[in-house]
């Protein structure tokens, strides 16, 4: 079905809603083509707006029945909502409507999934369930009676009563729209129970359907973890008699924080060690601490419009990365944040995409759900963090928490907070949030009479509809080291306002050799020439764990730079400092781990495109295997060493220690498969006894050129399991030469099994391709046009999940001519559609222009 007539929202032009809704009363009466929704709302004018316009949202809802304050009315209905002439006065208005969630394939509003009933609401899918003003800054207290031949009907707040097919529930915080949530199915609970710092008793469950429930005790440790840390953290305690998590297959995104009732992708709940990994448990973990702490940042405090979703999710994000810092290692955590922000927001924010982390303007909204408003929207409360310090972060939150709780607030009410508990002005600091693009940062430095002097200069290259832009406030931290690696200056904070500005440090006998950036302690792209001697000379000895790895990373690139732009060697430099720092048993695994990682296709292509130059990304690929193989070589003694030490022998466990070790361990074997042809990798999948075992094994396989017999075993033997046989789609792509990957993958969507349904597998399908550089860019074209092809299927039933799939090509204005007209045609081809929904239709001409 075409939208309505796409429009374009400004944040300038916020203004409250007219009415006040003082209490809603929903009835449920669920079929799967033919649910009645029964509402009665009190509403009273709002003194503190200026328009009486009574206009609610709604779309595909059939209105059976209406009626003002007990009297019948026909209200004006439009494409999107309705509209009523209403009394200057408190009154309750009714209506009863039909929607059809068997057939509702966009996943939004009510839907089913293998025959279970459950929600979806956020940003704007409540309008898809009844009449409603669905706008995050109306709040209200939400009583639900639901009724169905189920046996499990779950709503948000605390069960009131319950019978033979029905059961009610009443949320007493005043919530938004967005934060409903409904289910009903035949499910099974994982029960526990949580006592709140207070004393208050919590019962805890996680549904999920019949054969899923021997994988819910990790999830349900993670829960009672996060619900114990926001207490001793944050000094945040939970409100309810009842928190119930609910897995769906059928879901577009990870997760949704509905109050009381968080509905999770099964992906982000489910886990065991025979079917997960190690990085699914982590993500798991940090998946469900991020909706259990919206609970306070999102919940009781959320947003006064979508164009602060922000200060909901950079906030969350902010804290379910210290949760992780705190659970597991924090310098390990820091290390995979930032290979993702680079992965993610970097792209996004170097490419037409490119947004404030505050935007402006939208269209649709579920299009803004992005790794700059959530990871870049993290790294500004860092960024503040830093600044004001420990403490005063600490202040800043508790007067938050306290002057908020119950608003739906604002970035300026953010920072205010901030401004109050330090006295800072911040007024400069809030650039972060409306201006868009990565800032980059040189260094030069100078060494005379003691004195040693960095100058910084920052610039930011245009964005979309910002061509210039003011210099911000980057909290730099430095630390100095002697040329004997004894640190001289320990980590110290610089704080940069200015386009150019020096710091001087005295006082020293000899010229220092800098640590720039330590932590990663502002999202910018540092450019610093500096010589590999000093790098390698930091892997070794520079006492910042992030930047100890970033030296690697700086080496890896430049000779990989080095190798695809002069044809060079790979890099001895480079070589001899790795092998020196996986050979260290001295060094957390982990860390080693993550050093013998290398920069991805992806960051090559864009370290070229700010070196002036096009990036052909079959050179890239290129490139990467000569030195993985160079590696191999190089360390072909050490490998069958660090192989065996690392195995682990103890029962399987998902924590910190297990999975480094087997994190080393396989990235050795990845090395040691170019050596044997994939021999030991083979006796490893062969004797795996779980998840992460076996697809590291499986990929190593796959990789040489081993793997017929493993992907035919690995499908019988897991042909059962949706989320297994994901990894088997996805596997089979990313480890396809590049020349096939695009054959594979079309192949794949022929798969009895693939189904375009359901956004995990289509995602393990097309967007294993699409996370595949050099196939995806495939100088022929056909993985842009199958890619399009799929797309342009996709739309009609799931604009949201097409619609995020299309930022595979934002980054098509880096490559050569003929690529960017292939796929200029498969764009265009896009938008030729004139059924093209709005989400879809927005993405792709903003890629386009
Ligand atoms: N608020 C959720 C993520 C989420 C966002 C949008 C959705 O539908 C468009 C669904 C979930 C979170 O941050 O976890
Ligand atoms: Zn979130």
């Amino acid at each position: 079905m075409k939208d309505a007539a796409p429009q374009t929202i400004y944040l300038s032009d916020y203004q409250p809603f007219g009415f006040i809704v003082d209490s809603v009363h929903l009835t449920f009466r669920l079929a799967p083509t033919a649910t009645r929704v029964i509402s009665r709302i009190a509403f009273r004018p709002n003194p503190a707006a200026q328009s009486r316009d009574f206009f609610l949202h709604g779309e595909q809802l059939s209105l059976i029945d209406a009626k003002l304050d007990g009297a019948a009315v026909s209200p004006e209905l439009t494409p999107t909502g309705l509209r009523l002439d209403v009394p200057d006065a408190p009154f309750v208005f009714e209506t009863e409507v039909e929607i059809s969630p068997e057939t509702n394939t966009a996943l939004e509003g009510l839907y089913m999934s293998n025959g279970m009933y459950c929600t979806q609401c956020e940003a704007e899918g409540f309008r898809k369930i009844t009449y409603y003003p669905d706008r995050p800054d109306v709040m209200s207290v939400f009583t639900v009676r639901i009724e169905g031949d189920l046996p499990v009907l779950l709503s948000n707040g605390n069960p009131v009563a319950q019978g033979d097919g029905w059961a009610e529930w009443h949320d007493p915080w005043p919530k938004p729209a967005y934060l409903f949530a409904l289910v009903g199915g035949e499910l099974l609970n994982h029960p526990d129970t949580f006592t709140t710092k207070s004393g208050k008793p919590v019962e805890l469950n996680i549904w999920v359907r019949p054969g899923d429930e021997d994988k819910c005790a990790f999830g349900m440790e993670a829960l009672k973890k996060s619900m114990k840390w926001d207490e001793d953290v944050y000094g945040r305690e939970y409100d309810l008699d009842i928190f119930n998590i609910v897995a769906v297959d059928d879901f577009n995104m990870g997760a949704m924080e509905n109050k009381g009732l968080n509905i999770f992708n099964s992906s982000c709940v489910l886990a065991s060690p025979d079917t997960s990994t190690d990085m699914n448990f982590e993500r798991i973990e940090a998946i469900i601490a991020h909706e259990y702490f919206h609970n306070w940042t999102g919940n009781r405090i959320t947003c006064r419009d979508w164009f602060q979703l922000c200060l909901k999710e950079g906030l969350t994000v902010f804290r379910d990365s210290q949760f992780t810092a705190d659970m597991r290692s924090a310098p390990v955590k820091r290390i995979s944040d930032v290979i993702q922000l680079r992965a993610r927001q970097f792209r996004e924010d170097n490419g037409p995409l490119a947004h404030p982390v505050r935007p402006e303007s939208f269209v649709e909204i579920n299009n803004f759900y992005t790794a700059t408003v959530y990871e870049k929207g993290a790294e500004l409360i860092g960024m503040l963090k830093t600044l004001v310090g420990d403490e005063a972060y600490e202040n800043a939150l508790n007067l938050y928490f306290d002057r908020h709780d119950g608003d739906a607030a604002t970035i300026e009410d953010w920072l205010q907070v901030f401004e109050d508990a330090t006295g800072r002005d911040l007024s400069q600091f809030k650039r972060w949030y409306s201006q868009a693009g990565t800032p980059r940062l040189s260094v030069s430095e100078e060494y005379a009479d003691g004195t040693y002097t960095l100058t910084f200069r920052q610039s930011t290259p245009p964005t979309p509809s910002q061509p210039v832009k003011d210099p911000r406030v980057i909290p730099i931290a430095v630390g100095l080291l002697n040329p004997n690696g004894d640190e001289v200056v320990p980590t110290t904070v610089l704080e940069m306002t200015e386009a150019e500005q020096s710091f001087a440090f005295d006082g020293l006998a000899v010229r220092p050799v800098p640590s720039i950036l330590r932590g990663f302690s502002a999202p910018v792209i540092l450019q610093r020439d500096t010589t590999n001697e000093e790098r390698a000379f930091l892997l070794a000895h520079d006492t910042d764990p992030f930047n100890k790895w970033e030296s690697g990373r700086a080496l890896a690139r430049d000779g990989l730079l080095h190798m695809i732009r002069d044809s060079a060697a790979p890099d001895m430099a480079y070589l001899e400092a790795l092998t020196a720092v996986v050979r260290d048993d001295a060094q957390d695994p982990a860390f080693r781990a993550l050093a013998m990682g290398l920069p991805s296709q992806d960051d090559l292509a864009q370290a070229l495109v700010d070196l002036g130059e096009i990036p052909d990304p079959q050179a890239i690929w290129q490139a990467l295997e000569t030195l993985r193989q160079a590696t191999a070589q190089h360390m072909q003694d050490l490998l069958p060493r660090i192989y065996a030490q690392y195995q682990v022998d103890a029962p399987f466990q998902p924590d910190a220690e297990q999975s480094g070790a087997r994190a080393l361990a396989n990235a050795a074997l990845a090395l040691l498969s170019r050596l044997d042809g994939g021999a030991q990798a083979q006796k490893q999948y062969d004797a795996a006894d779980n998840m992460t075992q076996q697809l590291a094994a499986f990929g190593c396989l796959l990789s040489a050129g081993k793997g017929q017999a493993a992907t035919k075993a690995f499908y019988e033997r897991w042909k059962h399991d949706r989320l297994v046989i994901d990894k088997w789609f996805t596997m089979q792509i990313v480890q396809a030469d590049p020349d096939q990957a695009a054959d594979v993958t079309a192949a794949l969507t022929q798969h009895p099994d693939f189904t375009m349904k359901n956004p995990n597998r289509f995602r393990a399908t097309l967007g294993a391709l699409a996370m595949s550089p050099a196939g995806f860019h495939h100088a022929s074209g056909k993985g842009y046009a199958l890619l399009a092809d799929w797309l342009i299927q996709l739309d009609p039933l799931n604009p949201q999940t097409t619609a995020r799939m299309c930022s595979a090509f934002e980054t098509w204005r880096r490559y050569d001519a003929d690529r960017q007209a292939l796929i200029a045609t498969q764009l265009d081809r896009i938008l030729e559609i004139d059924t093209l929904s709005r989400d879809t239709r927005e993405m792709v001409e903003r890629i386009r222009k």
